[in-house]
């Protein structure tokens, strides 16, 4: 007999079928109807404490913080397990993994038959994007992860105002999710699109199970957008305010790991009084053409969910800041005292700790004392830089879209785009270096069109071409750029001090974008001089800057065939006007 504990049995007959169908299939002992209520959060995290899913850390330094360690063999995303689930292939495209949609939902419903079986199964209702504005979705996320909920209910705007948004209509992401035994041989994340459904089973980890998250706001939020004409992307949103208050938006795209946190929350140098940097969002952006052609952009998360190693005081003060409450920490390293730490954080490291395994680990230990990917989930309000328009509806309007990737050679400091079309091939031909937010080998350079790659919900030819036609609908379309802040010599040192100085280079841009910034023009783009550079409060020389900026013909001929891989893969789909773009670069080259 299946328990029934909530405010709501939904009077919205769709989520009632939909949850009545898994709870059938899955047999929980209980179903749980999120409301989304402070009572609710208070009573599912003692639970989550009871049961040692949490620990709470220590109430004076982190108040309302609380502690998680997954499970060791789910720690990232797994592309390899990801599937976008479309009639035929065509449709997802050879960057996506295929699946049939009646053969896997067949054989993910064989998995769920019965998971739920002692285990209390979640209804988590959700926004992403802001109540009201006109991008904005509904979810509804079946889960059996206790530590799910508590997170969405950071990540997203949770419970009855999902269900005030949605109303009688059967317009909302059906997703569901149970752990499972959470073995890697029976993990998959599948997307069916047509349906606007989720099935994620066998991990509980991030971006595998957060589905309002990468699966909704990207990977279905791309497919919609293509069919309804907006733009669902792996940006952040901040706003650059100059000291007469003149406000400019700026969106970037970095890969998972890359800095966007960073960027997005950035503080200007000491010498930069009165320029204030405020954050709108740091993973995702919505873009839409509005009536008036200009692009328009919200940000439909409500929280971070950021990597923890490498962030401190110097790194991201905003994000410490950010996260000294109510925060989920996840495969951080744990302090006898409740508190927690990572790689990278303030100070010498602590003479003993708990690994993110649950092992003793001191300062000696070959290994590191928090994994690479481990996370921090905190909400958007906590950040002492959110911008006061990260709430509305209307979105802002973006005047710069940054593209940028981790590399060590060829790419210089910043460049920008002569045009729409030329920024939408620097974006469709970025290379990154991998990192820990997936499974894979870390360091490898691979191609990642728009920092897209895993999270493209349909064939990436196509997406190029929605980029370009999006162009028609913009009366005075951003600018674009790509940015490089890892460039590094012959001994492996970086060349650029990044971080805060990276205000520098966004000050360049906004110039650009006003129309004031000088620049020079080269073979890949628009090029910044040494002297056109605010260098105020800052030693860095001629001769750094060259190197930092250092053309290499060999690196560059290599640059233009690893391009070819990808462009290959695509060729049947490709726009002709990305074709034209390499022509032109291979002559100026
Ligand atoms: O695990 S997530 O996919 O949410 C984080 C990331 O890789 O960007
Ligand atoms: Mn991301």
């Amino acid at each position: 007999m299946v328990e029934n504990i909530g405010m709501h049995t939904s009077s919205n007959i769709h989520v009632r079928e939909f949850v009545e169908k898994y709870s059938a299939l899955c047999q929980p002992d209980q179903v749980v109807r999120c409301d989304g209520s402070e009572e609710e959060k208070q009573r599912l995290t003692q639970e989550a404490v009871t049961k040692g899913i949490l620990t709470p850390l220590n109430a004076e330094k982190l108040p309302g913080c609380y502690y998680h360690r997954s499970n060791p063999n789910d720690v990232a995303r797994v592309e390899q397990c990801t599937f976008i689930c479309t009639p035929g292939p065509e449709e997802a495209g050879p960057t996506n993994n295929w699946a049939d949609p009646r053969e896997m939902t067949t054989k993910l419903h064989a998995m769920l038959e019965g998971s739920m079986r002692g285990r209390t199964m979640y209804v988590v209702p959700y926004l992403m994007g802001p109540a009201g504005s006109p991008l904005t979705k509904v979810g509804i996320e079946i889960t059996d992860s206790i530590y799910v909920v508590l997170n969405m209910r950071i990540m997203a705007r949770m419970g009855r105002v999902a269900l005030d948004q949605l109303g009688t209509s059967d317009d909302f992401n059906r997703g569901i999710h149970s752990t499972l035994d959470c073995n890697p041989d029976r993990r998959f994340i599948c997307h069916f699109p047509q349906t606007n459904t989720i099935i994620s089973v066998g991990s509980g980890y991030g971006g595998n199970v957060l589905l309002g998250k990468k699966c909704l706001a990207l990977r279905i939020g791309s497919w919609l957008g293509e069919h309804q004409g907006w733009m669902a992307e792996h940006m952040l949103i901040l706003c650059v305010e100059s000291p007469e208050g003149e406000k400019t938006y700026v969106a970037a795209a970095f890969p998972s790991a890359c800095g966007k946190t960073n960027f997005a929350m950035m503080i200007a140098p000491d010498a930069f009084a009165g320029w204030k940097i405020t954050t709108v969002g740091d993973d995702i952006a919505w873009l839409w053409p509005d009536a008036n052609g200009q692009l328009r952009a919200i940000n439909p998360e409500n929280g971070y969910f950021g990597v923890a190693p490498g962030t401190n005081f110097a790194s991201n003060p905003n994000a410490m800041r950010t996260i000294e409450r109510d925060t989920i920490y996840t495969n951080v390293a744990l302090l006898p005292d409740g508190d927690v730490w990572w790689e990278g954080k303030d100070g010498p490291p602590p003479a003993n700790a708990t690994d993110w395994q649950g092992r003793p680990w001191t300062p000696e230990s070959k290994e590191k004392a928090a994994h690479p990917n481990s996370r921090f989930t905190a909400p958007m309000l906590n950040n002492p830089s959110l911008a006061s328009e990260a709430g509305d509806a209307a979105g802002v309007p973006i005047s710069a879209i940054i593209f940028g990737g981790r590399r060590a050679t060829t790419m210089p400091l910043v460049f920008q785009a002569f045009n729409w079309t030329h920024g939408v091939y620097l974006g469709a031909t970025m290379g990154s270096e991998m990192t820990a937010a997936a499974a894979g080998t870390v360091g490898q350079v691979r191609r990642d069109p728009m920092a897209m790659l895993p999270f493209c919900g349909y064939h990436m030819a196509d997406y190029f071409n929605h980029w370009l036609s999006i162009r028609r609908k913009l009366i005075d379309p951003p600018r674009i750029f790509h940015v490089n802040w890892f460039r590094k010599n012959a001994a492996g040192e970086y060349l650029w001090p990044g971080f805060g100085e990276n205000f520098r280079v966004l000050k360049w841009i906004v110039d650009r974008c006003r129309g004031r910034g000088k620049a020079r023009e080269t073979q890949v783009g628009w090029m910044p001089r040494y002297s056109e550079f605010d260098w105020r409060g800052l030693d860095f020389t001629r001769e750094q800057w060259d190197e930092l900026n250092k053309f290499d013909r060999a690196e560059w001929q290599r640059e233009l065939l690893w391009q070819d891989e990808l462009l290959l893969k695509l060729h049947d789909r490709l726009p002709k006007e990305l074709i034209f773009q390499r022509e032109l670069l291979i002559s100026r080259l």
